[in-house]
């Protein structure tokens, strides 16, 4: 692109920014006034003079954004020149535009939200599919593309970047289908407005907004940004609905012996995680975790049961909750993956649901409730109910001992897994990528303070290593490690290149199976083979002259702890360990989960 400003440049110019280390994860919080931005001149009694891009920044910096994500692009460069004034926010360049929406979909796991900004159309379409993951995974992802200047709109111009027809609100109809907000702003006067709808919107209904902002725009004045509570207030539960849900839900638990509580994904997004503990332990009872909220209900709380994942659940976790008469179901996202193949999936008048702005049971349903205000207020009427863990205790299997492999035995999965096993501590978070990183993944146990994400409902391979980026850069005091499989390194390699760049030391445990194992076991074909790559050596293509990201290689179970030590005594840069497996090394689980899917995708059409 013959106008685009060099990246590296304006990298080094921030790059000396330290990001602070943060205290409390996941939840925006308000911030300080609107701070100093681009292009004013203002003094200190004046009335500070705003641009379309400095109001942004501010309005980033206000809801507790440190960074934001860029490529580079013409439509969007005095969008970024704006964006940079502002001294509260660090930019930070990213490989390509997919990446780019999945490392801000990694912020905002760790930080609570987070923006992207990519130019118009070869960047947006390609953010698309990561802003189609910040829905689906309910992640306040702030996408703002630059756009053709509006003179040009009305002129029989065609432009750049565009499908070559004169129609550009096409990008913008798209969006719509992806987010929850969606704007196009054409005029200065109407930014302010625009902005922050979009933002309010995300942040309230946790999932991606779109701010389109033509290219002239950008440094056109505009008013002051307000308070930051006109954007960040959540609306109030309605009271009387509250009160009738809770009286409900009291009378619906009476009338049950043996209730289990059962914790999923939108548990997070409602931001009731601690709501969610008063419950369990007001009731006493067994709280079982479905695998996409794995580390949402702590797994060394003494009503921990499990993970309920069907046929593949931790042992006597799908006994418990099929032994049970009632189970609680909070923020649970039932698909064919998390139901396998829909073999287990809670249904019937035992069933109570708790969302994160409803609640219905047997004969009642009830909105305008949020699920925070439920879980404490029904949390203070219930009676004790532990009988799920009195069976619980009686038909818990003791774990056996794992042994460990010869030093010099071809390194396993298993012998993998258990070596990763104690590196997990109370600040480590573990990023598990589709495949059977997933299923490995679930096999470690989290001590308290330990997070994992993973990327269930999206399901796209590749997520791990740009949301591993972002994550580090939005929780800079936690030990990042990602396990991905080969296939899914291949279409987002590129990113390892930022980590090094900003010297974070995340590790990155690559299993290389040579191919696509899970699709092998749902379906095999030549379409599963993988090109086998130099993984541990493509780190020092990455480093090129001054990197300091490691790459090894590990055959056997004596090389892998080794690679482990070196890992973690690196913290300039990412640490690649590529794990040499057999192509048909996988979990059982894997094997389970993937019959019954492929099962459950193979039924023929129902006769009309
Ligand atoms: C595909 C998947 O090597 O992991 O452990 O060997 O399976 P495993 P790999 O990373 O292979 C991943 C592969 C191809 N899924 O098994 S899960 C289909 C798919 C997807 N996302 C995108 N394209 C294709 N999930 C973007
Ligand atoms: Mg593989």
């Amino acid at each position: 692109m013959a106008f685009e400003i060099d990246a590296d440049v304006v990298s080094e110019r921030k790059e000396s920014d330290q990001a602070k280390p943060r205290t409390e994860i996941l939840q925006v919080k308000p911030v300080g006034p609107p701070v100093p931005h681009a292009g004013s001149t203002a003094k200190s009694d004046a009335v500070a003079t705003y641009t379309v891009g400095s109001y942004l920044a501010a309005r980033f910096s206000q809801i507790g954004l440190k960074h934001h994500f860029v490529v580079a692009g013409d439509y969007t460069l005095v969008l970024l020149d704006q964006l940079l004034a502002n001294k509260e926010l660090k930019q930070v360049y990213c490989s390509n535009e997919l990446n780019c929406g999945f490392s801000a979909e990694g912020y905002a796991r760790a930080n609570g939200a987070a923006a992207a900004v990519v130019t118009f159309s070869v960047g947006a379409l390609s953010a698309f599919d990561a802003i189609g993951g910040a829905y689906a995974e309910n992640l306040p992802v702030i996408l703002v593309s630059g756009a053709p200047n509006t003179n040009d709109r009305a002129a029989d111009h065609l432009l750049h970047h565009t499908l070559g027809t004169h129609d550009f609100t096409y990008q913008l109809e798209m969006a719509k289908k992806i987010t929850c907000a969606a704007v196009s702003i054409t005029f200065a006067a109407e930014a302010p407005e625009k902005i922050d709808y979009a933002i309010r919107t995300a942040l309230r209904e946790k999932k991606p907004a779109y701010i389109e902002i033509a290219c002239n725009i950008s440094a056109a004045p505009c008013a002051a940004p307000g308070p930051v509570s006109s954007i960040i207030g959540e609306e109030a539960s309605d009271p009387h609905t509250l009160a009738a849900a809770v009286d409900a839900a009291v009378e619906f638990l009476r009338r049950k012996a043996k209730p289990v509580l059962l914790i999923g994904s939108k548990l997070r997004a409602a931001g009731a995680e601690k709501q969610a503990i008063e419950l369990a332990e007001a009731l006493g009872c067994s709280v079982a975790v479905m695998a996409a909220a794995k580390s949402f209900f702590p797994e060394d709380h003494p009503q921990f049961v499990g993970i309920y994942w069907g046929e593949i659940s931790s042992p006597s976790t799908q006994a418990l909750v099929d032994w049970s008469d009632c189970v609680v179901c909070i923020g649970t996202l039932f698909n064919d993956y998390s139901t396998v193949g829909w073999t287990a999936q809670p249904t019937g008048p035992g069933v109570l649901t708790a969302d994160q702005n409803h609640v219905s049971m047997e004969g009642h349903e009830f909105g305008r409730i949020h699920l925070r205000d439920f879980l404490s207020a029904l949390a203070l009427r219930v009676q004790k109910r532990d009988a799920t863990m009195v069976e619980f205790a009686r038909i818990r299997t003791v774990p056996t001992r794992e042994t460990s492999a010869e030093p010099d035995a071809k390194l396993t999965r298993s012998e993998l897994v258990r070596q990763i096993r104690p590196m997990v501590v109370a600040n480590t978070t573990i990023l598990a990528e589709t495949g059977d990183s997933w299923f490995n993944g679930m096999a470690l146990k989290l001590p308290g303070g330990a997070r994992f994400e993973i990327e269930m409902q999206w399901g796209h391979i590749g997520w791990s290593v740009p949301a591993a980026f972002g994550y580090a850069l939005g929780a800079p005091d936690r030990q990042v490690i990602a396990l991905i499989g080969d296939g899914a390194f291949q279409l987002t390699a590129q990113e390892v290149a930022q980590m090094i760049r900003l010297k974070l030391p995340v590790i990155i445990f690559l299993m290389n199976n040579h191919g696509y194992t899970i699709e092998v076991e749902i379906h095999d074909g030549p379409y599963n083979n993988v090109k086998n790559w130099d993984y541990a050596g493509l780190i020092n293509v990455f480093n090129a002259e001054d990197g300091k990201g490691r790459g090894l290689r590990a055959t056997n179970g004596g090389e892998l702890s080794k690679a482990i030590k070196i890992a973690r005594a690196n913290r300039d840069g990412p640490t690649l360990i590529e794990c040499i497996l057999d192509r048909d090394d996988c979990t059982s689980d894997l094997i389970s989960w993937g019959h019954l899917v492929a099962k459950a995708n193979g039924r023929p059409p129902k006769p009309q």
